[in-house]
């Protein structure tokens, strides 16, 4: 956590001086191993004493001296968050020793961030400017000014300075609050172009044509081997007005991506990045190419849906025409089965060709047919022999549920609010929700969407679950009863504090809420469940509810999100990278990996969030598929 006016920028800068930040910890640990052996017996024991001596004092002294630190934090914080501070260690277990620092970065700078790699911060704290980024100059996020959508030069280094206008804005009369808010988004646009342009400067540097970039070690992995970053950002290059990017990115789709490969992909995976983000290219661009590109890799994943009960095998080899389920069971994820239709049924209309819709229609059906809801809540597997649920009794709008819920309401939506039988079940499904799954936490009664397993309530929510105000909000929008657009807020809010309330203020991937009265925190995190993948839902419901209100705070939220990445997972060689530990702001541990979905869904939806602009990708006409690829929703002669 930290005061709202910090503008300090921290990039994670490995292999300047000589090994990985790994390489670096393994010596320190041998020189002081090497060290401690030189001793005599005496000098040891002697220091072992002191040791004992100074943590027995400092156990005896840790409350107070706590409260002392927390008062003087209190002071600059939310009332909300100030309540809420790092766990202290629980009875009967050490306080965690603070990592030793090199003492002289620590007092140039006490910004947070992890000090072996902290760079001297640039005094304009721009996001863009790493120390490489000065020193090497000629990356294009080092521009002076960049042309904005809109088409305005935007000095990048007045971007973020313009930020710090916005945090103030609270006592600004009207007409300069309005002033800094419109040039806190032009601000706010440059900030998040430069961070794409950032991530896709380390795609190009290291991954190109390739999966994933893992940034740290400045290589790549595969999935499907499809060049699925590239893919997944096309469209996100196009809504950012990045041409230049774009064509290069065009030209490699034209040139070197064939499907003709004896490859396994997942059906959903490579239906909600590949397929989606072709169709969406194809709209935004009219260029045939990508309907080419779509209607190749969508009649190749057709073997899929060969299985004695419809309901469609996870994985596909491409080049064989084979399907099958994971190894270890002939189980499907209901979430997978049933968030591939609005792929295919664009694919459909646009080929003239009615097998791609017919298939995944037949799966709605059959889903929505079956016993084993409760309130319109659907379990987390789906049987392909049988076509029954199966391990019943466990209910999430987590992992391998969540997109069910969002592809009834949109479904619905893409086909010009006609097909009924999506909304009933939307309806009853969020009905369920509100019945069995709604809770809220003490001391601070923030809403959230837990789990139930076999009659238990869980207060367990991931943050997959924040996709939900967004859907919920854009239900309300088109008609939808006014107690989702409450209950949407309500969770907006928790999602943003699953954010705040972490000391880097960035999410985990997994919370549990508190509900006994006298808790001291809202929230509490498993170490297991520390990390942060770059994930986009919590932006994605940001934007929907700033379309939706004109709420400044929700673009407020997302500028506060988009600084924490930028200072926790930002790598200066070129990309953004997942962190283990998003608890530890002096070693979030870098992962080594940039999603897919940070390019085609986080920085899309910040950035659409951050424009004024609600003609660009306008909700009434294109409708988000799950992986932030719009889809035009059907005039009405076509549904
Ligand atoms: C994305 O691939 C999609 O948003 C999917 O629906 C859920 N998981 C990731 C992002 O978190």
């Amino acid at each position: 956590m930290h005061p709202p006016s910090r503008q300090d920028y921290v990039a994670i800068t490995l292999g300047q001086r000589g090994g990985t930040y790994n390489n670096g910890k393994q010596w320190r640990r041998q020189s002081c191993w090497r060290k401690w052996k030189q001793l005599s017996r005496l000098q040891r024991s002697l220091i072992l004493f002191t040791l004992v001596l100074l943590l027995i004092c400092g156990l005896a002294s840790y409350p107070t001296l706590t409260d002392h630190l927390r008062a003087g934090e209190e002071e600059t914080m939310h009332p909300l968050v100030a309540r809420v501070l790092p766990e202290p260690a629980k009875p009967g277990q050490l306080p965690l020793l603070p990592r030793p620092e090199q003492p002289s970065k620590r007092k140039l700078s006490n910004k947070r961030g992890p000090p072996l790699l902290q760079n001297l911060q640039p005094k304009n704290g721009n996001a863009s400017n790493t120390v490489e980024d000065k020193a090497g100059g000629g990356k294009e996020g080092d521009e002076k000014g960049v042309i904005s959508w809109r088409g305005a030069v935007i000095e990048t280094e007045q971007g973020t300075e313009g930020a710090k206008d916005v945090g103030a804005k609270d006592d600004a009369a009207g007409n300069q609050e309005a002033k800094t808010v419109k040039e806190s988004e032009a601000d706010w646009l440059a900030a998040v172009k430069d961070s794409f342009r950032h991530a896709w400067q380390g795609y190009k540097d290291f991954a190109w044509g390739h999966d994933e970039l893992r940034p740290i070690s400045k290589s790549y992995s595969e999935w499907f081997g499809l060049g699925l970053t590239l893919i997944d950002a096309l469209d996100t290059m196009w809504i950012m007005g990045l041409k230049t990017e774009f064509e290069e990115a065009k030209a490699w789709v034209a040139t070197e991506l064939s499907f003709n490969k004896n490859v396994d992909v997942n059906l959903f995976e490579s239906t909600i990045r590949i397929l989606g983000g072709l169709l969406s290219t194809y709209h935004l661009t009219g260029d045939a190419l990508f309907l080419e590109k779509a209607k190749d890799i969508g009649s190749r994943l057709m073997p899929a849906f060969k299985t004695p009960s419809k309901i469609p095998y996870s994985d596909v080899n491409i080049g064989k025409g084979t399907a099958h389920p994971p190894r270890w069971t002939s189980d499907s994820t209901v979430a997978e089965v049933t968030s591939i239709q609005l792929e295919f049924r664009e694919l459909s209309r646009l080929t003239q060709d009615p097998q791609y819709e017919a298939a995944v229609a037949e799966v709605m059906n059959k889903v929505h047919k079956l016993d084993g809801k409760l309130d319109g809540l659907v379990p987390m597997f789906i049987n392909t022999n049988s076509g029954q649920f199966t391990h019943q009794g466990t209910f999430t709008l987590g992992a391998r549920a969540d997109s069910y819920y969002e592809y009834l309401l949109k479904q619905w939506l893409q086909g010009g609010k006609k097909e009924t039988q999506f909304l009933e079940d939307y309806l009853q499904a969020i009905e369920g929700v509100k019945k069995n799954l709604v809770q809220r936490t003490s001391p601070n009664g923030l809403t959230f969407v837990g789990e139930l397993s076999h009659g238990q309530f869980s207060p367990k929510m991931d943050h997959l679950v924040c996709f939900l105000p967004g859907t919920l909000a854009l239900g309300t929008h088109n008609g939808l009863p006014q107690d989702h657009m409450d209950l949407a807020k309500q969770m907006m809010e928790t999602c943003y504090q699953m954010y705040k309330q972490m000391e880097t203020g960035l999410s985990p991937e997994i919370v549990h809420f508190n509900m006994h009265q006298g808790s001291v925190r809202d929230i509490e995190v498993k170490l297991a469940d520390r990390h942060n993948l770059l994930r986009p839902e919590t932006v994605e419901s940001l934007f929907y509810l700033y379309r939706f209100t004109k709420d400044h705070k929700y673009r407020q939220w997302g500028w506060e999100i988009l600084q924490n990445f930028n200072k926790y997972t930002k790598v200066s060689s070129g990309g953004y990278t997942s962190v283990n530990n998003v608890r530890d702001p002096d070693y979030p541990s870098p992962r080594d990996k940039m999603e897919s979905f940070f390019l085609g869904e986080t920085l899309k939806y910040l950035y659409l969030l951050f424009s004024d602009d609600f003609k660009l990708i306008n909700l009434d006409e294109y409708v988000f598929n799950t992986e932030a690829h719009p889809l035009p929703i059907w005039p009405s002669s076509a549904a």
